[in-house]
């Protein structure tokens, strides 16, 4: 697909684009049923419920490396072509795919961010491509964006968690698309979803693309899942099967300095420590081995009602914050089981905010 030179001005100075129609419905079809089995397997594969996964995990990753038909939506379609032509390069570098799923019966906001702060590399001019499957109207969890923001450059990575913007001031603007429509998001451009309260999924495929002489520095988010697949040194090209590049590569010697060193939370509760600090005041409370599978414990029914039991008799819980810890304890279960064995998690934090609260952490 083409795009015109007012469409490539619109998202240099805006530092967003919605493109129409990119993909028929069927196509758009065969992906959601392709993901829906993707999801399935997972399931299985981590031994949870299916409902349970469901419900809780929002958003799966690294799609293409598991099936053919998104490993050929990434390499062999027009998506990495368009991805460079933004980019104004000859070529582009895959960063990750993911889909996150918005459930009617479960989600919340992905408060506002700007992408590049949480992508472990030296360059701030990739991009998003955010591909829904279904048609979404401005109540179904759309992207929200503040035009122009892409050029005020990089601010710190927000803890989503702790961290409350207040965006009230600006003007914003809520970006709804149809199935098969393509919302392409330059990695600096503050944005958010809103709550889905409209579909009974609201299903978004989403590829992040860097320019290809991209340099690795996990400095700049060392909490991230990619690092897992890196094998290059920090300050090297991430040329890695990981991150393949798509169209002709051609190198550049620009240094580009970091603007920061990533979040910078102390010893506080984040959303980059959430579930680390969980699991060591479960250890420590429970009196623990370090070597025991806490998460797949706390699945099982019968011991996590032991664990309930004992923890509300520690700390004097009411029956209602008896069952507010059972709910935070299983659903946090389904969340590092997920993420220990397909980086695939649940992306409000609403159990660890829950369990924080619970214990006043
Ligand atoms: O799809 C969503 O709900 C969130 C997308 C988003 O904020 C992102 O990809 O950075």
């Amino acid at each position: 697909m083409e795009i015109s030179k007012q469409q490539i001005d619109f998202y240099n100075a805006n530092g967003y684009l919605v493109l129409k129609n990119v993909f028929n419905s069927e196509e758009i079809d065969n992906y959601a049923k392709k993901y829906m089995q993707l999801r399935n397997q997972f399931a299985r594969e981590c031994n949870i419920e299916i409902e349970d996964y469901e419900r809780e995990i929002s958003q799966i990753r690294d799609l293409w490396h598991y099936d053919t038909t998104f490993n050929n939506l990434l390499l062999k379609s027009q998506l990495p072509q368009l991805a460079s032509t933004l980019m104004g390069q000859t070529s582009a570098r895959l960063l990750h795919d993911h889909v996150i799923n918005k459930t009617k019966q479960n989600n919340d906001d992905v408060p506002w961010h700007q992408d590049y702060t949480y992508w472990p590399i030296d360059n701030p001019n990739g991009l998003s491509l955010w591909l829904p499957f279904m048609d979404l109207d401005e109540n179904a969890g759309v992207l929200e964006v503040i035009p122009k923001s892409h050029k005020k450059g990089e601010e710190k990575p927000v803890d989503f968690i702790n961290d409350k913007l207040d965006f009230s001031n600006e003007s914003t603007i809520k970006l709804t698309a149809n199935k098969g429509d393509l919302v392409i998001l330059h990695c600096l451009t503050w944005h958010k979803t809103g709550k889905n309260t409209s579909v009974d999924n609201r299903i978004a495929y989403i590829a992040l693309w860097i320019p290809s002489y991209s340099k690795y520095q996990p400095i700049h988010a060392n909490w991230h899942p990619v690092n897992d697949n890196v094998k290059v040194k920090p300050g090297e090209i991430l040329n890695d099967d990981w991150f393949p590049v798509v169209g002709e590569y051609k190198n550049s010697i620009e240094e580009i300095p970091l603007k920061h060193f990533g979040p910078d939370h102390g010893d506080r509760f984040t959303m980059f420590n959430a579930s680390k600090k969980v699991k060591s005041f479960l250890l420590n409370k429970l009196n623990l081995s370090p070597e025991i599978d806490i998460w797949s414990e706390l699945y099982n029914k019968d011991k996590r009602n032991e664990i309930v039991l004992k923890l509300t008799k520690q700390f004097n819980f009411s029956d209602t914050n008896k069952v507010l810890l059972d709910r935070s304890l299983k659903d946090m279960a389904i969340n590092g089981i997920s993420y220990n064995k397909h980086r695939a998690r649940n992306v409000y934090n609403k159990s660890y905010v829950a369990f924080k609260n619970l214990f006043e952490l």
